[in-house]
């Protein structure tokens, strides 16, 4: 099964995405996601200057090996470019095999361990009242999961909060990449006051937990902006409201550093989206120090990097979380998918719905109903891309903001 065509197809049907498609002799073709959002053609130019022509007339079957090659035969290895650009081979490459055995992935991953996925959404709001009608959106919306986001006194905007205060739970307000208005694009900036958040968060949670119960599992998101102690603390003072997790709590480069929030505090905790390799957890597995792994399909490898990740994890008893946001195409999504079906420690999956153009151009087959995500039964991802429409929606750049303390100090978004 030799593979005849390797095309990388950039669109931006109201965001930018990556997509990979390989095709093989027989006339079976495989799509990879390998969207990096804010530096989208880095990867389309690894892929299509570097990557697709090693790819012309290898055998599509081999995928391990094909994993390898690209990975240790660049010498240089890692990297966020690197990963996203082996990942959108890797899943190309497993989306045919899965093809060609007239199987949906997940079987070819060992089969079903469960009969769906609990997906997690994102309810958000200026302030309380705002928050809690989202929660409400969002449980209307099917949602047995939700994340929290809110607007703190005194800053303008702040992350994870959608623009128009999302009060309808309105899925399709927040998209943190922007593209800027006239002139060269530029990222925002935004003003973020560490010690106002710490101070307004937990009483956020106090007031959802009064409204809607002990039930319902409720997620936050820290977005690497705290030093240990101040992590610590926030894991602390969330205790009362236990929490599902509480996720990127400090920067992702010092692992380490979850060892002094770990002693202090029993709140569950995820890390790991910004990571793009396996080998970034070892500390973080090895002594326990998460509970979550929240790496992005995409991000960290592809289905053969995520997949030995997880078994890895399931060794310590430490469970998949994984990344599902919006810059995420609905191709992660579903080889993320199939992988939250097959693996034992499957933990929760965030999903935050893609927009009607989005959807206008990848041909998904996935459903979500009952708080639970299935990926389908079609052969492959189950996801096709419409080239058509993705023409019609040309590159666009954007950038994610950039974050200032209020004395001007450039800080982690
Ligand atoms: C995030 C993302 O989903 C999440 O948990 O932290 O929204 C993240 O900000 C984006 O993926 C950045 O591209
Ligand atoms: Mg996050």
């Amino acid at each position: 099964m030799k593979i005849t065509a390797a095309d990388t197809i950039v669109t931006s049907p109201g965001r930018n995405f990556v997509t990979l498609r390989i095709t093989t002799e027989d006339g079976i073709t495989g799509l990879g996601d390998g969207t990096l959002n804010g530096r989208e053609l880095a990867v389309a130019s690894y892929l299509s200057d570097h990557v697709a022509p090693l790819l012309i007339g290898r055998d599509a079957a081999r995928i391990e090996d094909t994993w390898q090659y690209l990975y240790r035969g660049a010498y240089w290895r890692r990297g966020p470019v690197t990963m996203a650009a082996v990942a959108a081979v890797d899943t190309a490459l497993w989306d045919i095999k899965a093809k060609a055995a007239g199987m949906p992935l997940y079987q070819l991953l060992g089969g079903a361990s469960r009969t769906g996925a609990l997906a997690y959404g994102h309810a958000s709001g200026r302030d309380v009242p705002e928050i809690l009608d989202s929660v409400r959106a969002h449980l209307a919306q099917g949602y047995r999961a939700i994340r929290i986001q809110s607007g703190i006194p005194g800053l303008d905007s702040v992350y994870g909060v959608a623009a128009s205060g999302a009060g309808g739970g309105d899925r399709y307000d927040y998209e943190p990449a922007r593209r800027s208005g006239d002139g060269p694009p530029r990222p925002v900036e935004e003003v973020w006051d560490t010690r106002a958040y710490l101070r307004h968060v937990p009483r956020v949670f106090e007031a959802v937990r009064a409204e809607f119960g002990p039930e319902l599992p409720l997620l936050h998101d820290g977005h690497h902006r705290m030093t240990p102690i101040q992590a610590a603390r926030l894991g602390k003072d969330l205790e009362p409201y236990d929490l599902f997790w509480l996720e990127d709590a400090t920067p992702a480069e010092d692992p380490t550093a979850l060892r002094l929030v770990r002693q202090h505090t029993t709140t569950p905790l995820a890390i790991g989206e910004v990571f793009n390799s396996p080998h970034d957890y070892g500390v973080l597995l090895s002594e326990r120090l998460i509970d979550y792994v929240r790496s992005a399909v995409t991000h960290v490898g592809g289905v053969t990097a995520m997949r030995k990740l997880l078994d890895l994890a399931a060794l310590y008893g430490i469970k998949s979380g994984i990344h599902g946001p919006t810059d995420i195409s609905p191709v992660g999504m579903a080889a993320a998918l199939h992988l939250d079906l097959a693996v034992h420690n499957f933990g929760i999956q965030e999903y935050m719905r893609h927009s009607a153009g989005t959807l206008e151009v990848f041909r998904t087959s996935y459903r979500f109903g009952e708080g639970l995500l299935h990926p389908s039964d079609q052969p492959g991802l189950g996801v096709e891309l419409d080239e058509t429409a993705a023409a019609r929606f040309p590159y666009a750049p954007a950038y994610l903001p950039v974050n200032r303390l209020t004395d001007g100090t450039v800080h982690d978004w």
